[in-house]
């Protein structure tokens, strides 16, 4: 294997020494880029981009190009998931995500099985070795699963939601059928993760995007259950290296305390808890990844790099923190403003070390 050279990122995320805290942003191969665009169009559509081992890795590592970012992440989509689970993925132009047959009804769920990710995901495992290989030691590379619950909620939907009615529908009238869904998902995402793991990915994060629209009862039983399932079956370890493992629930600041008890080896936070709080949540036993709010790079490269700073000095000192945005970085974000965020980070960041 080639050696790291970078490894800033995963000595954070394992709480040991660095130099200065390393930084990646949430969909930092994306829209906002205009070479992305471009590839995208030569690929002919997000979905052919996603297919495309080699398109796949020339996006994913556009960012790096641009940015001294400390990772890469795999260029997919969480929902690629539920497509090889057999509910056929659609974007209608200009629209989100579509499923062809979404799961609302006992016999759905029933019919719905566990991909193989050699097999039905295999372009995605193609496209995690084609890029370790391109990043030649670079940066580590991250992989990634939606959550079990997040992806039920656009199975069970059929689509983006603003209310979330089949899938709490479901959740409060047949909570046994969401049980049985959950724990299929369970076991996808985490084939999923340990395929991406055999194929070269060098951390693996789990997205619970919706894990914040629940009650807290209601994301101890259907959210966090299941990515607990989902890390007690992870590969832990790789090439003689822990493997860390980043646990993120929007909105979910409540319950660092909880996620912490997971076995992760972090936490994403978005921009709604303060990190100096966060970190008291978790009392030191996990990682902390963000937390900017990602519109922050609409202000000034000034105001950036003071935002950068109180960020900073909200984690405070030592090594635990990887900077992040609090989510994706959004589509008419000018690159230039990524620039000022990044350098920002690698320059103020050296004094807490
Ligand atoms: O038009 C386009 O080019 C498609 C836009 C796009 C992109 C760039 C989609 C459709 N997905 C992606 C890539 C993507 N998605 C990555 C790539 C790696 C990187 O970070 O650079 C990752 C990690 C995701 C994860 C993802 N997809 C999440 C979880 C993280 C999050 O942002 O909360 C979710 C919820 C999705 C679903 C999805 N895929 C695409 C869209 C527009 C959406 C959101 C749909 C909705 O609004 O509900």
């Amino acid at each position: 294997m080639t050696p790291l050279l970078n490894d800033t990122f995963l000595r954070a995320l394992l709480r040991q020494p660095v130099d200065y805290t390393p930084v990646w942003m949430m969909r930092q191969a994306g829209r906002y880029l205009p070479e992305y665009r471009a590839t995208r169009a030569k690929a002919g559509s997000f979905m052919e981009l996603c297919k495309n081992p080699e398109l796949a890795c020339e996006v994913t590592l556009q960012p790096l190009e641009r940015f001294p970012l400390d990772a890469a992440i795999l260029f997919s989509d969480i929902l690629t998931v539920p497509d090889a689970m057999g509910l056929g993925l659609y974007f209608a132009e200009g629209e989100g995500p579509h499923f062809e047959r979404p799961v609302r009804t006992a016999a759905d769920v029933a019919k719905i099985a566990v991909p193989d990710p050699e097999d039905e995901l295999k372009y995605v495992m193609d496209a995690v070795s084609t890029i370790r290989t391109a990043l030649a030691g670079r940066v580590p590379l991250i992989g990634f699963s939606g959550s079990p619950w997040t992806l039920a909620t656009y199975m069970v939907e059929g689509s983006g939601t603003k209310n979330f009615s089949h899938i709490k529908g479901m959740m409060f009238d047949r909570p046994d059928l969401l049980h049985t869904l959950l724990d299929k998902t369970a076991q996808s995402v985490t084939s999923y993760l340990n395929a991406q793991v055999a194929r070269g990915a060098q951390a693996v994060m789990i997205f619970d995007t919706w894990g914040g629209v629940l009650a807290p009862a209601n994301y101890r039983e259907f959210s966090l259950a299941y990515m607990q399932q989902v890390i007690e079956g992870l590969t832990r370890e790789a090439d003689g290296r822990k493997v860390p493992m980043i646990l993120f629930t929007k909105n979910g600041g409540q319950w660092l305390g909880d996620m912490a008890n997971t076995g992760c080896d972090a936490l994403g936070v978005d921009w709604t808890t303060d990190l100096a709080d966060a970190r008291r949540m978790v009392d030191d036993r996990v990682a902390l990844q963000g937390n900017l709010d990602p519109c922050s790079l609409y202000a000034s490269p000034e105001y950036i790099r003071d935002a950068v700073a109180k960020v900073l000095a909200s984690y405070g000192h030592g090594t635990g923190h990887v900077f992040n945005l609090g989510h994706g970085i959004t589509p008419d974000v000018n690159p230039d403003h990524a620039a000022a965020f990044v350098a920002a980070v690698h320059e103020l960041s050296r004094a807490y070390h």
